[in-house]
């Protein structure tokens, strides 16, 4: 059976008054567009069922102006008890809903999970139906895939909420595989507008966000090392956007640091060729130890992971430096293949901080 006549058949088996689709916390486009989306298949096949869109924990940012420009309502106090079916949406595990977790926990009402995360079994145990498919990029590719398994085609805001779904979990198709391309083939041949939905829902800069980042670039320190181009600097808001936005510009890695509240902040990104030919995971290797050497707290993924704790700017980043170094010099030392790579290994130790810093932390040029 497939699971558009499993969903159904739990629908006919319950006959519920009242279905609560519910999407993880800080609810992205995907949760709520895949939401709203299977919100109007089951009108069509159970036009009886009152269906909710339910975001207890809150939305994210863009899929704030979702809201403004879809005719999507979401109900951010949904009334879990209620409920007689609940529906997962782009959601592993109910532990991360954490004010509502031991609400669902106690709920009889038969529990449904449409997901594209790795499953979580504590939260698979509990469900009735697991539609997962980890290979989707978007949480709305199973939700296209059940209006294919109804053999009914989504009316023109399904296909665009579908599409914006996967626009935005896929970083506007960078992460898109082959499956994910057809799905938005299909829906631009059903009259989906790309640039005009992508332009519609561009994330808007602030002004304070623009210039933290022209400030970031403004004040950084560029650095060789062994040919690897990286950048330090400091910004009192927006540290991430900052050390993106020097990645953009072509460091291969970056730094930035940022006072808030008496703490310091570090946001460190890398690109992807740094990564892949260093092996350093900034996460690991670079944000756990330098949290832990400003008695904070340090971590993140590979290309992007931060750091708070206690310090100041100027020896944070010079800490920063030295991890960076250890690290590729370690990496010099266990590829000798190349002749020059010890020699080398020793010089990155002798290099002199003190002249390659300058900054004053309240640097306000
Ligand atoms: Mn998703």
């Amino acid at each position: 059976m497939k699971d558009f006549q499993k969903l159904i058949e739990i629908l006919e088996t319950s006959n519920p008054a009242f279905v609560l689709l519910l999407c993880h916390g800080s609810a992205d486009a995907d949760a709520i567009c895949s939401a709203y989306a299977l919100q109007g298949l089951l009108k069509r096949f159970k036009p009886n069922i009152v269906t909710e869109i339910g975001c207890p924990q809150g939305i994210n940012k863009p899929a704030k102006i979702l809201l403004e420009y879809m005719p999507i309502t979401v109900n951010m106090k949904p009334n879990i008890e209620s409920a007689e079916v609940i529906v997962f949406l782009d959601t592993n595990t109910i532990d991360q809903l954490d004010q509502v977790a031991e609400l669902l926990k106690k709920s009889p009402a038969p529990k449904i999970i449409i997901d594209h995360h790795s499953p979580n079994p504590e939260t698979t145990k509990i469900c009735k139906l697991c539609i997962i498919n980890e290979k989707a990029a978007a949480n709305c590719e199973i939700v296209y895939e059940l209006f294919k398994q109804a053999k009914t085609k989504p009316n023109h805001n399904e296909a665009k909420a579908l599409f914006i779904g996967i626009a935005f979990d896929t970083r506007h198709f960078a992460l898109a595989n082959s499956a994910t391309l057809q799905i938005v083939g299909k829906l631009v041949t059903e009259g989906i507008d790309v640039q005009e939905t992508l332009a519609q829902f561009a994330i808007p800069i602030d002004t304070s966000e623009r210039l933290a980042k022209l400030k970031t670039c403004k004040r950084a320190k560029i650095l060789r090392i062994n040919g690897w181009i990286i950048a330090l600097s400091h910004v009192s808001a927006y540290q991430a956007s900052g050390a993106k936005a020097l990645i953009d510009l072509g460091a291969h890695a970056s730094a930035v640091a940022g006072m808030k509240n008496g703490k310091i902040e570090i946001s460190l990104r890398s690109s992807r060729q740094f990564t892949e030919d260093t092996g350093i995971n900034l996460g690991k290797d670079i944000a756990a130890p330098l949290g832990e050497w400003l008695q904070g707290v340090g971590g993140g993924h590979a290309m992007a992971a931060g750091v708070s704790g206690t310090g100041e700017i100027e020896p944070t980043l010079k800490q920063c430096l030295t991890l960076l170094k250890q690290k590729i010099a370690k990496i010099l030392e266990a590829t000798k293949t190349h002749r020059d790579s010890e020699a080398l290994a020793k010089k990155l130790y002798k290099i002199n901080h003190n002249k390659l810093f300058d900054f004053t932390t309240n640097d306000k040029r």
